[in-house]
């Protein structure tokens, strides 16, 4: 296929244009597989319950099958209960994320509490919360203080494909159906996908009972809280690149954090879904307080609204959080115990920051940064896109455009102002070029099926891609960033990666294939949504070691996942310049704050098209009330610094901006309480009045800090 990467080629993109390229719920097979079937027969085995000082453990059968799990209960003494579930005797391992977990956690003893021959019922520490593990049907419902909070599999929907020999699945049945069912091979337009492991999907539901309102499961470009899908397309979590998305819509964007969060008067709680895989999400709300019809009249009970919740993942394993609150600052530092805390930004990363895809030369760039000293607008940050280098091969500096990068940051540097550079993942494929050669030779890049290098089209033409899930790779991405080897770079540069979904223009729904290979052997489809995330952690590691460990470094990322949050900032992606983007920016930040990825933000005034002075004055005016504050312009639009609207439109941006310099030891501060108590910085307003329902739902106020804190 032939592919036109030119910039030139995006002027003719509709935002929106898309609607062909990237799956709906129903393309996606192991999603149909799961939904389309009918209960499993799940019972617990209570002989095999093993008590250690970590937790508990016992196996899992189902009846038809007789697929024999292992299940595993863990609880820490902060309120958080794991469970694990993976075969009992895989015919190989499974994929288990790492490095997302922070470290090794801290688990509590559990006890048996009381023991019937179908139930037994776990405690642990004060003993304020139980864990029920029903036998038959499988179940566990947790309780605190008597109060059923959530149940784990109320419906029998557990699902877990064990991994089959292809030789004996093919002989067993006929191959031709199960192609068909997509189990072994799976074609989506041009695209197939040859499953190595043949269908090894997971899922299970939850009930989350009383609670009516959920929140969380970024990236989308949708209502703060979660929509019921038992009526639109479930909750997509597949990191793609989607030029100008679509509003009001549940598909994969750009990064993924499987992390749900639930409100009710007295409690918030959460789900954190571990796993890495392309993953769907179905909440069904319950909401209004029922009369049970079985119950005689007059002797009516009322049930309560509920939330049911179900994940389902192509493959992995269920590595499943429970995060019991009951306080909604409890669940945000239960979750970052997990994941990690918001990386403290450097001061300057709080300021204004101008991006424009692209500022043409050294001269375009001073320029620029004269403009804002000559109308008086403060900022801290210029950037440069994908053109300042020598044809899309990042570390290196297009000759005649920037030749003298040293001297310009030094020119920058002189009014403590920083330049940030692109850095995307793939490498242009050249064989004169030492740092691909290096990359090569080093085994460095992500293969194909057949054990090749994977090759994928991108911004430099014909590329591979790094394959950051390999440590190795990651420390020698690292080292390009020091100042040695980095030519042109000084200390003042600082990283934004782009693409990192991965983008691959020719690729399935535009990115990788899902049977490409990693190191270690694994699928691409394993670790799809990891891609990103690794990436940022490479990138974040050679700024660190560039300073020694002194300075802490200013990164951004397009892809994330959960954990993204201790590396750096994230924005969201290709949006366009109308009215209903800067409207949804305000839920996708606040869903994003919730979900501990607190250092976001969206490119003000929009990157697609071109906005009316209002509207790119209401942007600023936004922007300068969220935590990453860049604007940022396409190349195909017209030029918009802040000052060639007329004295008006400046005036109006120079205040926006000067009242975000006014507030910026306030932003310093509230991103101190993120980095040590995992507190927000931007937060809806049922976090500060949670016992107000009127809050619960509203998107478009929200509070910056706590109700009581003065500034
Ligand atoms: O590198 C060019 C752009 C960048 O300006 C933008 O911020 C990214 O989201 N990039 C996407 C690639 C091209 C998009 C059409």
């Amino acid at each position: 296929m032939e592919v036109n990467v030119s910039a030139e080629s995006f002027e003719s993109m509709v935002p929106g244009d898309f609607q062909e390229k990237f799956k709906k719920n129903h393309d996606i097979i192991f999603y149909r597989r799961q939904r389309d079937k009918a209960v499993s027969q799940y019972f617990a085995s209570l002989e095999t319950l093993v008590l250690t000082d970590r937790g508990a453990s016992l196996e899992l059968c189902e009846r038809d099958s007789q697929d024999r799990l292992c299940l595993q209960i863990q609880a820490t003494q902060s309120g958080t209960v794991r469970v694990s579930i993976d075969e009992l005797q895989p015919l190989k391992p499974r994929y288990h994320v790492s490095d997302v977990l922070v470290r090794d956690l801290r688990y509590e003893p559990l006890r048996v509490d009381w023991k019937r021959e179908d139930c037994v019922c776990l405690t642990w520490g004060l003993g304020q919360y139980k864990l029920l593990v029903s036998c038959s049907p499988f179940k566990l419902e947790i309780c605190c203080d008597g109060e059923e909070i959530v149940t784990l599999n109320p419906e029998n929907k557990l699902y877990f494909e064990t991994l089959q020999d292809p030789a004996r699945s093919s002989s067993d049945s006929n191959q031709e159906d199960e192609d068909r069912c997509g189990l072994w091979k799976e074609t989506f337009r041009q695209f197939e996908d040859i499953k190595a492991n043949g269908p090894s999907s997971v899922g299970m539901d939850l009930r989350l009972h009383g609670f009516n309102h959920t929140y969380g499961l970024p990236e989308h470009a949708d209502t703060l809280v979660l929509k019921d899908t038992s009526v639109t397309e479930a909750y997509r979590l597949y990191n793609l690149d989607v030029f100008g998305y679509d509003v009001n819509s549940r598909l994969g964007l750009y990064g993924s954090v499987p992390f749900l969060l639930a409100h009710k008067l007295e409690r918030t709680a959460g789900v954190f879904w571990l796993n890495a895989s392309e993953t769907l999400v179905d909440v069904k709300y319950n909401p209004e307080p029922n009369e049970d019809e079985d119950e005689p009249p007059g002797k009516k009970s009322k049930i309560l609204p509920q939330t049911d919740v179900r994940w389902i993942s192509e493959s992995g394993t269920i590595d499943c959080f429970i995060l019991l609150g009951p306080t909604a600052a409890q669940v945000f530092s239960q979750y970052a115990q997990l994941t990690g805390y918001q990386a403290l930004p450097p001061l300057f990363s709080l300021g204004y920051h101008q991006c424009r895809w692209n500022y043409e030369d050294e001269a375009d760039v001073k320029a620029v940064d004269a403009g804002f000293d000559l109308h008086g607008i403060p900022y801290d940050v210029i950037w440069l896109d994908i053109e300042h280098t020598n044809g899309k091969r990042y570390f290196t500096w297009d000759s005649e455009l920037f030749p003298n990068p040293t001297e310009l940051q030094h020119h920058l540097q002189k009014k403590n102002r920083k330049l940030v550079v692109i850095s995307d993942p793939h490498i242009k494929i050249d064989p004169d070029w030492p740092l691909y050669c290096e990359a090569k030779e080093g085994g460095h890049f992500v293969k194909n099926r057949e054990g090749a290098v994977y090759e994928g089209t991108c911004w430099p033409g014909e590329s591979c891609y790094l394959d950051f899930s390999s440590s190795k790779t990651r420390s020698w991405y690292a080292r390009q960033f020091s100042l040695s080897k980095y030519e042109g770079s000084t200390e003042s540069l600082f990283v934004w990666n782009d693409m990192n979904e991965p983008s691959v223009f020719n690729g399935p729904e535009q990115t990788m294939p899902k049977d490409a290979v990693h190191h270690g052997g694994w699928e691409h489809r394993e670790l799809h949504n990891l891609y990103g995330f690794y990436q940022h952690m490479a990138t974040f590691d050679g700024l660190l070691t560039r300073s020694g460990g002194t300075e802490r470094p200013f990164t951004l990322t397009r892809s994330f996942f959960a954990g993204s949050q201790r590396l750096g900032a994230i924005w969201t992606g290709d949006n366009v310049a109308t009215w209903e983007y800067l409207k949804i920016s305000i839920p996708m930040l606040l869903s994003l704050s919730l979900t501990g990825i607190q250092f976001c933000g969206a490119d003000v005034g929009g990157f697609v098209q071109d906005p009316d002075p209002e509207l790119l004055v209401r942007w600023y005016q936004a922007g300068a009330l969220q935590p990453f504050f860049r604007g940022h312009s396409a190349k195909m639009t017209k030029r918009r610094e802040p000052w060639l609207f007329g004295d008006d439109v400046t005036s109006v941006i120079r205040s926006a901006v000067q009242d975000r310099y006014c507030l910026l030891p306030y932003w310093y501060t509230l991103f101190h309480q993120a980095h040590t108590s995992a507190l927000p910085p931007i937060r809806p307003l049922w976090v500060e009045f949670p016992s107000d329902t009127s809050t619960f739902a509203v998107e478009n106020q929200y509070m910056i800090g706590k109700h009581d804190q003065i500034c």
